[in-house]
C-alpha cells in the first residue's frame, strides 16, 4: 500500500506514453528509508500528493494526473518518473520547474537528489519558441561559414570606464575577433554606465567593421530588473546591435521568456551566460545537472550558451558531460545518444543552440577544444586575449591565428614560425 493510500505511483512494469513528460533523478534516501519509498515521496510531492491521505483527493485526479515511477536502479540510485503532460502548463518553464525541481529537494527523506535529465512531450516542446537564429542563423548573420567563432570578454571584468571599455572592444575586433562580450558581472556602474558604454562601444564596433570588412558582434549584458532589461535591449536595437547577453541563472526563466518575446519582435539574438550554475551543477549527488539547465534554455530560446570547455579551461567540468550537453543543445534530430544516460528529447524542429567554450582559454588550447567539441562552437578568451605580452590587439590576432592554424591542420608551433603574434602567445603560455 502506498504511503498515499490508493495513489500507487510505483509501477515498474509500465512504460512512458508519448503524452508523458519523463524525468530522471539520482535519489539517495536518508538511512532507514527504502529507495522505492523515497521514489513515492518524490513522485507525490512533485505532482498531486502531500505527506498524508487527504479527504479532498478524488479518483478522477488520481486517474488523470498521477505520475508513474517506471524505473528504479538500486545500484546507481537512478529513478525515472513519467508525468502526464496535462500536469504542467505548456510554455511556462518556471511552472514546470516548480513541480519537477521544486519542493522535492527539501524533503527530509532526501539525503541527496540530483535532477539529471528530462524530456518534454511534443505538445510541450511546440509551446516554446526555441532559438530565433540557431547555429546556421548566427553563421548567416556573420558570414562565418565553417570555422568556430572567436571572441573575448572585456577585462578587467569590471572597472574600466565606458571609453576604456570601448577601446578594448575596438582593439579586440580590429585584431580579428568576431565577438566581444561584456563580463557576466558588468551591468551599469557609476564609472561605466550602460547607456554610455553602448554608445561608445557600438561606435567602436562600426569602425572596426569598416576597417576589417568583417561582421563584428557585441554581446551587451542587459542583466538587470526586468523592465530595465527591456529598456537596455531597446538601446542595443537602436544602436544597430544584433545581440543581447543575459545571465540565465541570476536573471531567471520567467524574465527570459519576456526577453525572448522582445527579441523575437526586434530580431535580437540572445547569449546565455551561466554564472551561478556551479551552485546547482557541480555536486553530482545534490542539485541540477547542466544538461537540464541547457535544455531549458534551448526550449525558451537562447542562441548561444556557455557550456564549459570539456575540462580543458579553468572551470570545473568533464569532457563526457559537456559533450553530451553540446549534443543535446546542438543536434537537430534524434541521434544515437553518446551516453545511454540521457533521455532522448525530440526537439520537433526547435533550432539548435551554438555552444560556447570559455574560461581559462589561451590560443594554445583552441585546437584541442576544436578537436573535442567540433567547429560549431564559440571559443572565448578573456585573460587569453588581454594577457598577451603585446596587448589586446595582438592577443586577438593570436587567438584568430590559432583557429586558422587548426582549420588548415597546421600545428601551432609550425604556424607560429610565420605568425609572430601567435609566437608571442606561445612564448608566454607555452
Ligand atoms: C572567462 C569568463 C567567463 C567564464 C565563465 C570569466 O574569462 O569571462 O565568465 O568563461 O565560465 O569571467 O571567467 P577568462 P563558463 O577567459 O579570463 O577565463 O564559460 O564555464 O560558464
Ligand atoms: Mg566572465
Amino acid at each position: 500500500m502506498s504511503i498515499y493510500g490508493n495513489l500507487e505511483f510505483l509501477n515498474l512494469k509500465s512504460k512512458p506514453k508519448s503524452t508523458d513528460v519523463v524525468v530522471q533523478y539520482k535519489a539517495t534516501p536518508v538511512k532507514g528509508v527504502p529507495l522505492k519509498r523515497l521514489c513515492e515521496y518524490i513522485a507525490g510531492e512533485s505532482s498531486i500528493g502531500t505527506w498524508t491521505k487527504i479527504s479532498t483527493m478524488n479518483p478522477k485526479i488520481a486517474k488523470t494526473l498521477k505520475p508513474h515511477i517506471f524505473y528504479v536502479n538500486e545500484k546507481t540510485n537512478q529513478i525515472k518518473i513519467a508525468y502526464p503532460e496535462q500536469l504542467f502548463e505548456t510554455g511556462n518553464m518556471p511552472g514546470i520547474m516548480s513541480s519537477i525541481a521544486g519542493n522535492i529537494f527539501g524533503m527530509k527523506e532526501i539525503k541527496g537528489l540530483r535532477f539529471e535529465d528530462f524530456a518534454l512531450t511534443k505538445k510541450h516542446v511546440k509551446a516554446f519558441r526555441g532559438p530565433q537564429f540557431g547555429v546556421q542563423g548566427i553563421r548567416k548573420m556573420t558570414g562565418v561559414k565553417k570555422r568556430p567563432f572567436v571572441g573575448t570578454i572585456v577585462k578587467p571584468k569590471v572597472g574600466l570606464t565606458s571609453a576604456q571599455h570601448a577601446k578594448v572592444a575596438y582593439e579586440s575586433w580590429a585584431g580579428g575577433l568576431d565577438i566581444v562580450k561584456d563580463d557576466e558581472n558588468l551591468t551599469s556602474m557609476t564609472f561605466n554606465q550602460f547607456d554610455k558604454r553602448m554608445k561608445l562601444t557600438f561606435r567602436a564596433r562600426d569602425q572596426s567593421e569598416k576597417e576589417t570588412g568583417e561582421k563584428k558582434l557585441y554581446l551587451a549584458n542587459i542583466t538587470a530588473p526586468y523592465n530595465e532589461m527591456i529598456r537596455r535591449a531597446k538601446i542595443v536595437k537602436k544602436l544597430g546591435g544584433e545581440y543581447i547577453m543575459y545571465d540565465v541563472l541570476t536573471a531567471g526563466w520567467s524574465a527570459l521568456h519576456g526577453v525572448r518575446d522582445f527579441c523575437q519582435d526586434n530580431k535580437l539574438a540572445i547569449h546565455g551566460h551561466r554564472a551561478m550554475h556551479g551552485a546547482l551543477t557541480r555536486n553530482h549527488d545534490m542539485g541540477i545537472s547542466m544538461l537540464v539547465l541547457a535544455k531549458t534554455y534551448r526550449l525558451i530560446g537562447v542562441d548561444t550558451l556557455h557550456i564549459g570547455t570539456a575540462g580543458i579551461g579553468k572551470m570545473h567540468g568533464s569532457e563526457n558531460e559537456e559533450l553530451i550537453i553540446e549534443q543535446e543543445i546542438e543536434r537537430e534530430r534524434i541521434k544515437e545518444d553518446i551516453s545511454q544516460n540521457i533521455l532522448a528529447q525530440d526537439w520537433h524542429g526547435l533550432k539548435p543552440v551554438l555552444a560556447v567554450a570559455s574560461g581559462g582559454l589561451s590560443p594554445l588550447q583552441l585546437p584541442q577544444v576544436m578537436k573535442v567539441m567540433g567547429n560549431d562552437i564559440v571559443m572565448q578568451g578573456g585573460g587569453g586575449v588581454h594577457g598577451h605580452p603585446e596587448g589586446t590587439m595582438k592577443g586577438a590576432t593570436a587567438f584568430r591565428q590559432a583557429v586558422d592554424a587548426a582549420m588548415e591542420n597546421i600545428s601551432l608551433s609550425e604556424y607560429a614560425k610565420t605568425h609572430k603574434e601567435l609566437a608571442k602567445a606561445i612564448e608566454k603560455w607555452g
